[in-house]
């Protein structure tokens, strides 16, 4: 079904979706099917996007790869913009020039969705995890939820469902936010922040400028589940209308808390689940378990309940690390290996390491993407026996870390990556992916970096 607020971006003109990827081809398709004119381009030649354009023009869709049809752009109703496309980008700098609304592709779907409850989730790190976890327990409560957005899944694929469900959990990156304003969660969750993805923003405020357009539209009765113990976050967050809930690895005061002492999970006011139940590594898993559960138990006075609360609580007993993200793939000859591909900053990458039991060899390197390693010293000197430098990123890692930590700096081939890692492994160490790079230098995406740690970590 149309909702109201799709079909007066269908009545505006035509709509013009920039970038072939999911979000890009997911907007085009549901524009296309509630009765829109689209134009959708990419600037890229690949085979993929070539083979998506084909698909799209097979549907009805005018798709063009290679290149952006600038002039018909600044003649469209709206411009969609796929969350990898900047707005320094020409086609979406000539929209905002003529003044064409520019949108994302969440912000349609969105309106497709006009009966949709959803929790939001978006901070630097962590939000993927808690995100799935948030989808999980939603589920245990007995909702009909799915897991969209960021995640992998775009919203607008959800949209076009037969049926879609009534809840879902929505992760949000500051790239997506940016051209989202009609983002109205049941409850906004901000993870954390830290410097990330400074290729893009000319400064860190503008980066967490675009995180805190979540709370855009908050009003007295709107819920948040913020991060208790960074300063910034409640800095950044203190003057926002409506109830703020926080979760802290330490603060008895919020309402999900870490009661280190007693081993356990605790959620307002009660102990929710012994740590030892949680099968995830790292003190930050353990905050965004309690952030997600507390995300649930606010989402609806029906998850408050104390059958409720024991189904949050075996909802968070059955969820397991989800791929590439500090997931421990396997141990050999006593040594555990831990793919954390998706750590593609300093900020994460510190925090899978401070979540480390073992001695590490550390795997640091890809395609530098411009914060400095030194910020990550405290951490490799309490975990690390070995730093390996690899990849484009190399010199800049060893610049930064040598003659204070033991490093090593090796090629571009992740399979001598690993054989030097393996040789320097003793049983009960730990090897550690966490890159703190992009993948782009070596792999198509953090995907396939991962997968390749895995298979050469089992010897497969
Ligand atoms: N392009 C142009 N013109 C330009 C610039 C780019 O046509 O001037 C094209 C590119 O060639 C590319 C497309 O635009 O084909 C951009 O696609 P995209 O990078 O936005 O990728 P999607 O496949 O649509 O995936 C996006 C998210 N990607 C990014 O934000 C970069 C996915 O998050 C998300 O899962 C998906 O939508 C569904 O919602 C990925 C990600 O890396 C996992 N996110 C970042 C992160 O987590 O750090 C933010």
């Amino acid at each position: 079904m149309t909702s109201q607020g799709l079909a007066a971006l269908v009545d505006a003109g035509e709509v013009a979706v920039i970038g072939l990827g999911a979000s890009g081809a997911a907007a085009a398709r549901l524009f296309a099917r509630a009765g829109a004119r689209v134009y959708v381009s990419d600037a890229g030649r690949g085979d993929r996007v070539q083979q998506v354009a084909a698909a799209l023009r097979a549907e009805g869709v005018d798709a063009e790869s290679g290149a952006h049809d600038l002039a018909r752009i600044a003649r469209a109703g709206t411009v969609v913009v796929s969350p990898g496309v900047p707005p320094s980008a020409p086609p979406v700098a000539a929209a905002h020039d003529r003044g064409i609304p520019v949108l994302s592709e969440i912000d349609v779907a969105l309106r497709a969705l006009p009966a949709l409850t959803y929790i939001a989730t978006t901070g630097t790190n962590g939000k993927t995890t808690v995100t799935a976890l948030i989808g999980h327990l939603l589920r245990a409560v007995g909702r009909d939820a799915v897991e969209a957005g960021n995640i992998g899944t775009p919203l607008a694929e959800i949209a076009m469902r037969e049926a879609p469900p009534a809840w879902a959990s929505l992760e949000l990156s500051s790239f997506q936010l940016h051209d989202t304003p009609s983002v109205a969660p049941r409850v906004a969750v901000l993870t954390n922040l830290s410097p990330d993805h400074l290729d893009r923003y000319d400064s860190l405020d503008a980066y967490y400028g675009d995180k805190m357009r979540l709370f855009a539209n908050a009003t007295a009765q709107s819920l948040r589940v913020v991060n208790g113990d960074e300063a910034e976050v409640r800095r950044r967050t203190a003057g926002i209308a409506g109830r703020a809930l926080r979760f802290s690895l330490a603060d008895s005061a919020a309402e999900a808390w870490y009661d280190r002492t007693g081993d356990r999970l605790m959620l307002a006011g009660a102990p929710l689940l012994p740590r030892a139940e949680l099968h995830l590594l790292g003190d930050h898993n353990v905050a965004n378990a309690l952030c997600a559960a507390l995300a649930v138990w606010a989402a609806d006075p029906a998850h408050q309940t104390a059958e409720a609360r024991a189904r949050l609580a075996e909802g968070l007993r059955s969820f397991r690390a989800i791929p590439h993200r500090v997931e421990p793939v396997g141990e050999v000859g006593g040594v555990l290996w831990v793919n954390d591909s998706k750590a593609t900053n300093i900020g994460a990458a510190r925090v899978a390491l401070e979540g480390m039991t073992r001695p590490v060899i550390l795997l640091l390197g890809g395609r530098h993407k411009g914060e400095p390693y030194s910020a990550m010293l405290d951490a490799i000197r309490a975990h690390c026996k070995m730093v390996l430098a690899y990849g484009e990123a190399a010199p800049q890692v060893v610049a930064d870390l040598e003659g204070h930590v033991p490093v090593e700096r090796l090629g571009s081939s992740f399979e001598d990556v690993i054989a030097r890692a393996r040789a320097l492994a003793a049983p009960g160490d730990v090897v550690l992916l966490a890159p703190a790079c992009s993948s782009y230098d070596m792999f198509t995406d953090y995907l396939h970096r991962g997968e390749t740690f895995r298979r050469l970590a089992l010897g497969a």
